[in-house]
Order: C-alpha cells, then structure tokens, then sequence
C-alpha cells in the first residue's frame, strides 16, 4: 500500500494541553507521525511518497473562509503582540453569548474554535495545510485507480467542523478527501471513523447530505469527548436523514464489543453501496492508550483491517488520533496490513 507523508507536520508542536486540571505536554506531537512513518518502513508496508500541492481550492470547498483567514494569520498577528509562547483559544460564545465575531485575535479564535485543545504555533498553519495536501494527494492515487492508499495526516482532522477547530484539529483531512472525490464525479462516498472520539467535525459537516455515509465507532459521548455531539439518536437531517450512523460503546469496551458494533458499522456501509470508502484511522482505541478508554490490542488491528478489507471497496485511510506513542505505529500499521492480507 502507498502511503503520503509529509515532514512539515513538525512544523506543528503545540507545548502544552490542559489535562484532568494540569497543564501537560500536548499528547498530540510530533513522534507520533515519526512512529508511524517508522513502522511502515520497518514493515516494507510499501512505497512512501510527498504530498503534491493542490492548493487550498479543495480545502476551502469544505472550510469556512474567515476560519481558513484567521487560522493562516493567527500567528503573525499574536507575534506582532510580542508574543512567543502558543496562542490558545479561552472564551466561547456558548448559550446566552452573541454569535458574532469580535476584533481581537482570542476572541476570534474563540469565535472558530470548540475547545482549547488547538494550540497555533508558528508552524500550524503550514503543518495543518500539508496534512489536507497529504490526504489529498493519497485521494488522487485512488481516484486514479488505486485500492487503497494510506493518508499519514497529522495534525489529525476529524473534530474540525466547517468554521470550527479543536480536539487537536484544524482541518477536515477526511471530509476535504470526501468532498475531493464528490467534486471529480464520485456520487457516494463512505466514511467509517474508528477513532476512540466521535468525529464531530465530519458528522457535522455532512449531516444535511446523502451523498456522503458518516459511520463512526466511538466512546459513549455522554462521558466522553467531545460531549455535545455523537449520539445514537443523531441520523442525519433533510436530504442527509438516514446517513449518519453513530455507534457510541461504553467505557471498557474491548475487542468482542467494539467489533460486533463494526460489524452494523459494515451493514450500513455495505447497504448504502458507495464508491468509495474513506476511513478516519484513530488507533486510541489501544488499552494502552493514556486519554482514552477502550481496551483493543495490537493483534486486534489486524481483525480491524481484515473486517474493512471484506467491503471489498476502494479504500482511503486518513491518520487521526493515537496517544500511546510506543505503539501507534504497530497498531496502525497493523490495520493496513489486515487490511492487505
Ligand atoms: C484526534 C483526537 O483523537 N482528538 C482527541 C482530543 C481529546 N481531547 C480531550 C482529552 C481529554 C482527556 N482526558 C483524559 C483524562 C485521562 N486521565
Ligand atoms: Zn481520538
């Protein structure tokens, strides 16, 4: 399987993240691409190539314009303050608050963002624009005849909605590939997201949509990120009604739960007979993982792989979350070689 990657993820690290009250070191960092690019080296998974430049025609066709503004310029304009540590989000306009867009750069950045876990570093911008290139670029091997191809995207996208960041994403890398395929003729393209959090962005994204299917397998959000979306009862509105699918599992869920839930996750993907099927490959399912709480293994990826082999369907994985370093390459990879054996 080809896999895109691109260096200037390194671009993005953000310094520190607010966790069960403490500030810590942000979980979503560098090495977890280097991992991954590791491993599938070490396994000859096969070919790494860059990502082309498609520039940001595709991007904007799925963001918000003033988001994609604010996040490009966000960082010049907090160093023409004098600043040097990372611009952070801290005020949302939530109940009782205008939905209006203030003049200041934290108020802006409140105005696109969900949560404070979307630290703007020098480099973001740059990191989170080749990461949409990367997913991009593995879209365009499959558009062009591919079977699969392995989209190495970091930062991670599938929390970013239209005009809103967070959950340690900026851009939709799955749902920019999605609306790509649908742009060059496709008519119905799946997604399926494994990540352990419900890929909010994406489900809102296409939620008033047919021709995108929104699966995802995910920890129950009444207890878990990010709270206010990714609910059973959520199944799509208008035109979209009937083509989203959440699956939300309780804590603790391991291998014999979560896979009978990727088995209806299968059924309804199979059923709708799309084209194409993108999957938001998150493995902090991992029982190892340090913010999450599933309990897969690393043989378990190989299970995952072999189950979204069996659609029998041209097939784009596109990287989203995954926090116990020392593993996320192996589980990863794992998946992809399920996936080719
Ligand atoms: C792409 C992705 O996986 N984003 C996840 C963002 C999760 N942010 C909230 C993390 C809160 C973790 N709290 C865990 C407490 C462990 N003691
Ligand atoms: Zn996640």
């Amino acid at each position: 399987m080809l896999t895109i990657y691109s260096d200037d993820h390194h671009l993005h690290h953000g310094r520190c993240e607010l966790i069960d009250g403490q500030l810590m070191p942000c979980f979503e960092k560098p090495e977890r691409a280097d991992f991954i690019r590791e491993r599938v080296l070490a396994r000859q998974l096969g070919p790494i190539e860059p990502a082309r430049d498609w520039g940001l025609a595709p991007i904007a066709r799925v963001h918000d314009q003033g988001m994609l503004d604010f996040l490009q310029g966000a960082w010049a304009r907090w160093a023409a303050l004098g600043q040097e540590g990372d611009l952070l989000p801290y005020t949302w306009p939530t109940r009782t608050l205008r939905q209006q867009k203030p003049d200041s750069v934290h108020g802006q950045f409140g105005y696109y963002s969900f949560d404070a876990g979307v630290p703007i570093t020098a480099g973001t911008w740059q990191a989170a624009y080749s990461s949409a290139q990367v997913a991009l670029t593995a879209q365009h091997h499959i558009a062009s005849g591919a079977t699969s191809a392995f989209a190495l995207c970091r930062p991670p996208g599938h929390h970013a909605a239209a005009d809103l960041m967070g959950g340690y994403c900026y851009l939709n890398n799955a749902a920019i590939a999605a609306q790509a395929f649908l742009d060059q003729g496709y008519r119905r393209v799946a997604i399926l997201d494994v990540d352990y959090h419900h890929g909010n962005g994406t489900q809102s994204i296409f939620y008033e949509r047919s021709d995108v299917l929104f699966v995802s397998l995910h920890g129950d959000p009444a207890i878990e990120f990010p709270f206010f979306l990714g609910y059973a009862d959520e199944t799509g509105a208008g035109a979209g009604e009937g083509y989203n699918l959440n699956l939300p599992l309780p804590a603790g869920s391991d291998w014999p739960v979560w896979s009978a839930a990727l088995k209806q996750g299968c059924q309804a993907i199979d059923d709708y007979q799309p084209e194409v099927l993108i999957v938001s490959l998150g493995v902090d399912t991992f029982e190892l993982d340090p913010i999450s709480r599933f309990k897969l293994t690393s043989p378990d990826y190989l299970k995952m792989g072999a189950r979204i082999r069996a659609l029998n369907l041209p097939t784009l994985f596109v990287m989203e979350g995954g926090y116990a370093v020392e593993a996320i390459g192996i589980n990863a990879v794992n998946v992809l070689e399920g996936f080719e054996q």
